[in-house]
């Protein structure tokens, strides 16, 4: 069934290190031998043995209109005709530009760089540039690309700082990032009433899809909100993940907070490398060239990953194109509910938009503790058992999972389907 996957993963793995290009997807969390796929199209993938599979990863994110649209690939291709970079301004990154600013009214000014690291890494040295101040406050389970200073768990107890969870990150560039508790508002208030005077930025996922998927309660956003203003610290919103995949306004938009910067990446490049920083007007105003905080990029801009970025907000930006999105992911996490719930599994499901999170535990956690109670081996089986049958998963039950537009009623009860047999073979031989 995956000679040819594992005869490349073989291979790959001679010459490319775990034989893949980011770790999560040598399928270490769940087992098994890494698919590798040969195409995509609409809701679907093909692997090299050719083996069909609708995808609920969509590329952890981009791949929102499904794969291949043909009118996005058209204006590609004759974006491609009229060369591949410049390393001038063009056009259409003024357009861009002015379709973010757009939808996204806290974003006043805003640069576009090449991926979701990039993103997050420049707007935390824009922040500590415009306060002064050193210290960043991120949240467990929250991932923001791999920064050496993000790249920290909890330190020992509360309220102490960061240790790295790399090798190669010395304990100095962590020290001065604090790891507070998702979803605690009363930890935030601590932090503050400690070192408020010394914190130039909070950092957090709006909808955290890097620990499965947990919604912030609207008190600890709006907490969050209240204490930046009050200690004159950067709120930063990493809508890398959630920035119009959850919505039109991304998370902003739902929990109807104002933050002071904003990432973004993936949705924004349709699949290709696009990934963008903005906000306040007065703290985008110290970015290299008009100010002293330096940040820069070869391919920042791209045409042609703009036209593909472009090509996919368009589409996505379309009247009842989120409620549509929304009804499909819903249907998703409701039918398998019911399916687990008629086979006796303890499981749990949420969704936002066309972004959604399974759990096997009775209900769906509100923190990173809870999301660790979850039964990660009854996922794993779940996750080959779904894979047999034609269901690309995210392959770890730490991840969230995306539905695309061209996801259909068909793949909808095609899913239940397998899912059916499946949450029979999720159990524990
Ligand atoms: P990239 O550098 O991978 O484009 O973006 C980093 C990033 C930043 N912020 C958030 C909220 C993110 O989710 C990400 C990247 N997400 C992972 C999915 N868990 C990308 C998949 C991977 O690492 O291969």
């Amino acid at each position: 069934m995956y000679e040819r996957s594992q005869q490349l993963f073989e291979a790959s793995q001679r010459v490319i290190p775990g034989g893949v290009n980011s770790p999560v997807r040598a399928f270490r969390a769940v087992g098994g031998t890494p698919i590798f796929f040969r195409e995509g199209k609409g809701a679907w993938l093909v692997d090299v043995d050719g083996n069909r599979y609708i995808d609920y990863v969509g590329s952890w994110g981009p791949a929102i209109l499904g794969h291949a649209h043909p009118e996005v690939l058209a204006e590609i291709a004759a974006a491609a005709s009229r060369g591949l970079s410049f390393g001038a301004p063009t056009e259409l990154e003024l357009e861009m530009a002015e379709l973010i600013t757009r939808s996204l009214p806290s974003i006043e000014q805003v640069r576009l760089v090449s991926s979701g690291t990039e993103a997050v890494m420049s707007a935390l040295r824009l922040a500590r540039g415009f306060t002064g101040r050193s210290l960043i406050v991120k949240f467990e389970g929250c991932y923001h690309g791999h920064s050496d200073f993000l790249l920290v768990k909890a330190g020992s107890g509360a309220l102490t700082f960061g240790n790295p969870t790399s090798a190669g990150v010395p304990p100095e560039l962590t020290s001065k990032t604090l790891v507070l508790d998702y979803n605690d508002p009363q930890q935030a208030e601590d932090a503050f009433r400690r070192y408020g005077a010394e914190i130039a930025a909070v950092v957090l996922e709006p909808v955290a899809g890097n620990m499965n998927f947990i919604r912030p309660s609207q008190d600890f956003v709006e907490t969050l909100r209240r204490l930046c203003t009050e200690h004159g610290a950067v709120l930063i919103f990493d809508e890398v993940m959630t920035g119009f995949r959850v919505g039109p306004q991304g998370a902003q938009g739902v929990f109807g907070i104002r933050p002071d910067l904003t990432t973004l990446g993936k949705v924004i490049g349709g699949g290709m490398p696009v990934g963008a920083f903005g906000g306040r007007r007065d703290i985008m105003a110290k970015l290299a060239p008009v100010g002293p905080v330096y940040q820069a990029g070869t391919l920042s801009g791209n045409p042609v990953a703009v036209t593909a970025g472009l090509a996919t907000l368009k589409r996505v930006l379309a009247p009842g194109f989120f409620e549509a999105l929304s009804a499909t992911t819903s249907a998703l996490a409701e039918g398998l509910v019911r399916e687990a719930g008629q086979a006796g599994v303890a499981f749990s499901a949420a969704s936002l938009g066309g972004m959604f999170g399974i759990f096997f535990r009775a209900t769906a956690p509100a923190t990173f503790a809870q999301v660790m109670e979850s039964d990660k081996e009854a996922f794993n089986r779940f996750f080959h058992a779904m894979l047999r049958r034609g269901v690309y998963l995210a392959p770890s039950a730490f991840e969230a999972g995306f539905v695309s537009a061209a996801h259909g009623t068909a793949e909808i009860e095609a899913t239940l389907a397998a899912a059916r047999e499946a949450f029979g073979e999720s159990r524990a031989a």
